[in-house]
């Protein structure tokens, strides 16, 4: 605690701390709300970026600080008809984008959205319309920043063959427990094999253009106006690099669609609101429409069920290999989430058609 008040101390421009709490429920990084005594903003982000998966966390930085400028610079010059904020970095008392503690950890602090706030699962589809606005407000504002400008942070994040291949890796020389839900995983895995290429496949194919994308656009991580209960920021930035929009609407879906929510425990009711992804399609679309090509579309179908197959994947696998990746709270905790993402894959399956004709009815 005397370490988290002496960093968000360096961060802290005006006035006297008076709080810090942890805050949201990230898988990866360590996030604290920091509450200051100061005239101007009252709160602000404080995170310790894990460098176990962020390997090149001044990229991370790098990248916010230039998506940040640019969209701020579109905002400026085009400002929209309604509440729309960026993040912003703070800097250290010493004009530093992050700081290291004397543990070697690295800390950053982010401005925090005032008067918003985030839902695990999604209230009604007026909300799932504002969280699909916000996504296409998201790939709009970046749609004329070069991919190139952003640097790759995450190499290897949302390819699933490469998930799939670590998954066979890990698979080799596991020692978990075998039971009847690890024995549903596995064969649910060896059964879906051929469908982790189609969107790499898409992409070397040239069906579908590199763009930047957010990486990690979960409903979480969508913030609301308080009062007005409308979209007006997407967050955590840490994922913003070059990748394919697809992963960011099936990821958008698979999280948006689940009112059970990632984090359930009755692994066997869940299944995917094909109401829910009406609404967050159509809030994409009013915006995204003027950028999408046929085959943006063609793909849609194929992104949602893949990123939920993915996600179940990547939990898998993480439980297999005892839990290195994504932090958990009891030893089984990756396989519970796996079973969950997995329950949704065969419920977007089992919706297939009904899916695609719902796509093809929004072009
Ligand atoms: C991780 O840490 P968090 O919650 O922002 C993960 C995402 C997953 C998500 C599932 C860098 O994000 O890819 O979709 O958990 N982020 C990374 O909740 O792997
Ligand atoms: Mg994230």
């Amino acid at each position: 605690m005397e370490n988290l008040v002496a960093v968000a101390n360096q961060f802290t421009q005006s006035g006297k701390l008076i709080d810090i709490q942890q805050f949201g429920n990230g898988n990866i990084n360590d996030t604290f709300l920091v509450t200051v005594d100061s005239t101007g903003e009252r709160h602000f982000i404080l995170q310790r970026i894990n460098t176990q998966v962020f390997r090149q966390p001044e990229l991370v930085m790098q990248n916010m600080r230039t998506f940040t400028e640019h969209v701020q610079n579109r905002l400026l010059k085009a400002p929209l008809d309604r509440r729309w904020e960026v993040p912003r970095v703070l800097l250290t008392k010493d004009g530093q984008d992050c700081c290291t503690d004397g543990d070697g950890c690295f800390w950053r602090a982010i401005s925090f959205i005032e008067g918003s706030q985030s839902f695990d699962t999604m209230q009604n589809t007026e909300q799932a319309r504002e969280v699909g606005y916000a996504l296409g407000m998201f790939h709009n504002l970046i749609g004329d920043l070069p991919p190139e400008k952003l640097a790759d942070t995450l190499e290897g994040f949302h390819i699933t063959p490469g998930y799939l291949q670590y998954y066979e890796e890990v698979l080799a020389k596991t020692s978990a427990r075998v039971s009847p839900e690890v024995n549903y995983c596995l064969q649910f895995v060896s059964d879906r094999t051929p469908l982790a290429h189609i969107l790499e496949n898409a992409k070397t194919q040239g069906k579908l253009p590199l763009r930047l994308m957010h990486g990690d656009p979960k409903i979480n991580n969508v913030m609301f106006d308080t009062a007005t209960g409308k979209a007006v920021s997407v967050v955590d930035l840490d994922t913003v690099k070059p990748g394919l929009v697809h992963y960011d609407i099936g990821d958008c879906l698979r999280s948006g669609c689940n009112p059970a929510g990632e984090e359930t425990a009755d692994w066997e009711s869940v299944r995917f609101d094909t109401d829910l992804s009406q609404g967050i399609l159509q809030g994409y679309l009013s915006v995204a429409k003027a950028f999408l090509t046929e085959n943006d579309y063609a793909y849609i179908y194929d992104a949602i069920r893949l990123i939920a197959f993915e996600l179940g994947l990547r939990f898998f696998a993480d439980h297999l290999a005892g839990n290195v990746y994504f932090k958990v709270k009891y030893a089984e905790h990756n396989l519970a989430r796996a079973l969950v993402q997995f329950k949704l894959t065969e419920s977007i399956e089992s919706q297939e058609i009904a899916i695609r004709s719902m796509i093809e009815d929004m072009k």
